[in-house]
């Protein structure tokens, strides 16, 4: 039965993942209580789900119900809804089909072109549809009308349709967390029709990289080629509903990682590797270092030793352990990292190969680098995992076997699982880290690095077979297939300067820290929300335009943004005096003002009184009452208030008309009158709507006679109805800004009638955003001013990072240091 209650508008997020971000953990005294899961995740969506407080979280429990009794599970139970979670209980059975079997011996090789390892078994396919349904039925009974479900990643990907059939109506979305493979080798897949029309019964789909929509929309169009895909980059579904295709790349926890790595664990951490690998000590590790490279020489020369029977070219450990020797003083020791759960897509023997490479072809590092490779197995019980265990332990061995002097060894090799501090400790002790997956969806240990050396060096070696090359242009970006070339990355990257080696972390960093995890959460549910929101779709500004812009904005010198303030970058408020800027929108101003290259205007309907006081002390222009104002935030008249000139004197009219506003304020309550120095508004947003509606309109016919032939118009915007002089509009204010010819970038952001005016004005090459429903000449739309100031906050760190267009390090004539001087 649909136990499916009216709970009127409120959204209300369910969020449905295969594990939950807690685990179970059962004390001696027979009681149990939830540790928070560690991984991308659970770490980026845990702290909304902690802050809204009607959130609910579905998903498997990881626990065996055959283990316990009815008793000890309802207990269990009972501690999930303590922490607002809904734990599933998959069988034995059930694990093995959908979860160890179709999740990930079939979808997970499979996504990441390893179709080889792909094992097709229809009764695993079975199963998988089997839990996809149990799922759907655990979740029907919580679903309130107006809720958001979000469904997570690639073991769910039949539960959308599932739920679409049982709720038309819901705002469904979907987040892939793997890469999604070409259609060459999707369709593949026996049951990829259904897959597809499982996923396409969301509203949104989400994925890490354009890239990877543009494979997911190629397989939609080769296997379903029924289904349309509108100018808007929405599907079309037989039963009318569309589902929106887009990007959302993942950040991290930025603060979190940098905090972490300054823990005094971490730092004790750090001492340890860096004393181990004779960074710091120096002293007795060099002298033994001396000594050895001191046998070796001797040995060379002595007779009847067992060596002697050798030529050295036949022995290199000896004339390794020379050169080790006499670059003491001359090489630095360095410390290479890495962190993996150990699985075929890292990509870990070809790293080790090319480690192997480098101590082979530059035999100076010997004694002088030493790698930490922190591998953790998983999934032991699968014949291929087992295989890439014993190779990885073979390789390690073979390399520690060739080139270990005695008081060095070149890997140490770490196979424990090990908690967020220690991690943070060898990320922070890591003079490069060697991140180079075979194919990975994003990859958050590249980006984590990056926050453990936050404003300091540390060179990244990263593969550009993962999301994260996208962002991170400054890396090494290596093929990590091509050993030689890793090895050569790996060289550079350990020969890198500090200077350079920081100004390259600096630009991606300031990426990170606008690109965080919880800022990924907000884009995807406020495109959701988008996307469900009738009207909202009609040029919605998707992840590739986004991304042309960003691109524009960082390839320009000279930078215009002219951006609306009530309704754009702050929410409506029924209040207009309750619109003060929050700390947060301050601060963004000023970064964003701050920058080389930027003028940012306020374009603003407020009185100039209201603006000055607002906003004089951060670094951006203001243009106020529609115009009738402004303050330049450059050149000679920067700073100073200036009338438009040719406008009617406030007291040849406002005492004619405002008489007439304060009539409606008696007959309709919570209505008021605002005087600017060359406007008047009558506020009806506090007011019921049934009253001031046909007020409004008897008013603004009242006022049109009242103003006729005075050089007066009535403006009617949102809950405001407005006189102000037919000499201002905001279109004819920013013209001097935009004809000038200064800027080549510009953007125009707004999101009522009075906007329009400003984006009719602009030029065809410039960028305007409409924030919300209705007709608009702008060349995009978002929701709201969420979307607005995840943007500009992208923009700002866009202009710290002018990133280059990545390209792989060998190859490149002047390598990777192109660009740098
Ligand atoms: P994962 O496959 O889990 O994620 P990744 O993005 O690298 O891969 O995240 C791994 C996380 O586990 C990191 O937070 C890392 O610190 C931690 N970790 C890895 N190995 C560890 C070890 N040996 N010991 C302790 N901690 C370890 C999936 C996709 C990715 C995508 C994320 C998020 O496969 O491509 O980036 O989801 O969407």
């Amino acid at each position: 039965m649909n136990r499916r209650r009216d709970r009127g508008l409120v959204s209300r997020l369910i969020i449905v993942s295969n594990r939950l971000p807690v685990s179970l953990e059962s004390s001696e005294d027979g009681s149990y209580s939830l540790r928070q899961n560690i991984g991308g995740l659970a770490t980026a969506i845990a702290p909304y789900h902690k802050a809204h407080r009607d959130c609910l979280w579905i998903g498997w429990s990881g626990v065996d119900p055959d283990q316990y009794s009815d008793e000890e599970l309802d207990r269990i139970r009972q501690a999930y809804k303590a922490n607002r979670c809904i734990p599933i209980f998959l069988s034995q059975d059930e694990i093995n089909g959908y979860y160890a079997g179709f999740s990930n011996n079939t979808l997970w090789p499979l996504f990441h072109d390893f179709s080889h390892e792909a094992q097709f078994n229809p009764g695993e396919w079975e199963t998988y549809r089997k839990v996809n349904m149990r799922f759907a039925q655990v979740i029907e009974p919580l679903v309130l009308k107006g809720d958001t479900i979000w469904i997570q990643d690639y073991h769910l990907m039949l539960l959308p349709k599932m739920l679409r059939e049982r709720y038309p109506q819901a705002s469904i979305g979907w987040f892939l967390h793997v890469p999604f493979p070409s259609a060459e080798i999707f369709r593949s897949l026996p049951w990829c029709r259904e897959i597809l029309e499982g996923v396409l019964g969301a509203d949104l789909v989400g994925f890490h990289t354009t890239d990877f929509v543009m494979s997911f929309l190629a397989s939609v169009h080769r296997l379903l080629p029924e289904l349309a895909v509108d100018r808007d980059g929405m599907v079309r579904m037989p039963d009318g509903h569309r589902a929106a295709v887009d990007a959302f790349p993942i950040g991290i926890d930025y603060n979190l990682y940098a905090r972490t790595a300054r823990s005094s664990l971490a730092r004790a951490m750090r001492r340890g590797i860096e004393e181990s690998a004779g960074k710091s000590t120096g002293h007795r590790y060099r002298s033994s270092v001396a000594a050895e490279g001191d046998a070796a020489t001797e040995a060379g020369k002595r007779d009847g030793a067992w060596w002697s029977r050798h030529r050295l070219e036949e022995l290199p450990e000896l004339t390794l352990a020379q050169s080790a020797a006499s670059s003491i003083g001359q090489k630095q020791n360095k410390v290479i990292v890495s962190v993996d759960r150990l699985d075929y897509t890292k990509g870990l023997p070809e790293r080790l190969k090319a480690f192997g490479r480098m101590l082979q072809k530059y035999p100076e590092w010997t004694g002088h680098v030493t790698y930490y490779l922190l591998a953790t197995p998983s999934r032991e019980d699968v014949e291929s995992y087992r295989r890439l265990k014993a190779q990885v332990d073979e390789l390690v061995g073979q390399i520690n076997g060739r080139y270990s002097l005695l008081a060095w060894t070149p890997i140490h090799y770490i196979t424990r699982s090990l908690s967020i501090k220690p991690v943070c400790g060898i990320y922070a002790a890591g003079d490069v880290a060697l991140v180079t997956p075979l194919r990975d969806g994003m990859n958050l240990v590249a980006k984590e690095y990056l926050a453990c050396h936050d404003g300091r060096e540390g060179s990244l070696v990263l593969s550009d077979m993962c999301g994260a090359a996208d962002e991170l242009t400054d890396a090494f970006i290596v093929n990590p297939y091509d050993i030689d070339m890793v090895c050569e990355a790996l060289h550079d990257a350990l020969e890198i300067s500090p200077e350079v080696a920081r100004s390259r972390n600096i630009r991606m960093q300031a990426r990170l820290k606008v690109r965080t995890a919880s800022n990924w959460c907000m884009s995807f549910l406020d495109t959701l929300r988008q996307v469900s929101t009738p009207g909202m779709t009609d040029r919605r500004l998707r992840m590739d335009t986004r991304n042309q812009m960003v691109d524009e904005w960082q390839k320009a010198s000279n930078r215009l943004i002219l951006c609306d303030y009530d309704g754009t970058l702050t929410p409506l408020v029924r209040n207009p005096d309750r619109a003060k800027p929050t700390k947060a929108i301050r601060q963004m101003l000023r970064q964003v003002g701050s920058q080389a290259g930027v003028d940012f205007y306020l374009v603003s309907g407020r009185s100039h009184e209201t603006m000055e006081q607002w906003f004089s002390d951060l670094p951006i222009g203001l243009i106020a009452e529609h115009g009738a104002w402004s303050k330049s935030v450059n050149g000679p008249d920067a700073g100073i208030w200036k009338r438009a000139p040719g406008l009617p004197e406030a007291e040849s009219w406002q005492p004619l008309v405002k008489p007439i506003m304060e009539e409606s304020v008696q007959r309709v309550p919570k209505s008021f009158v605002e005087v600017k120095a060359d406007a008047l508004a009558w506020h009806y947003r506090m007011s019921d709507a049934r009253l001031a509606e046909p007020e409004r309109d008897a008013l603004s016919s009242r006022l049109q006679e009242a103003v006729a032939g005075k050089g007066l118009m009535v403006m009617r915007n949102s809950k405001v109805l407005e006189v102000c002089p037919v000499a201002t509009s905001k279109g004819q204010a920013v013209l001097p800004w935009i004809t000038g010819g200064h800027y080549d970038f510009m953007l125009s952001l707004g999101d009522d009638a009075t906007d329009e005016t400003m984006f009719a004005v602009m030029p065809d090459s410039a960028w305007s955003l409409k924030i919300g429903t209705g007709a608009t000449k702008a060349r995009a739309r978002v929701l709201g001013p969420t979307a607005v100031q995840l943007l500009l906050r992208d923009l700002a760190a866009g202009t710290a990072v002018g990133a280059e267009p990545r390209t792989r390090t060998a190859g490149v004539p002047g390598g990777f240091a192109q660009g740098e001087s």
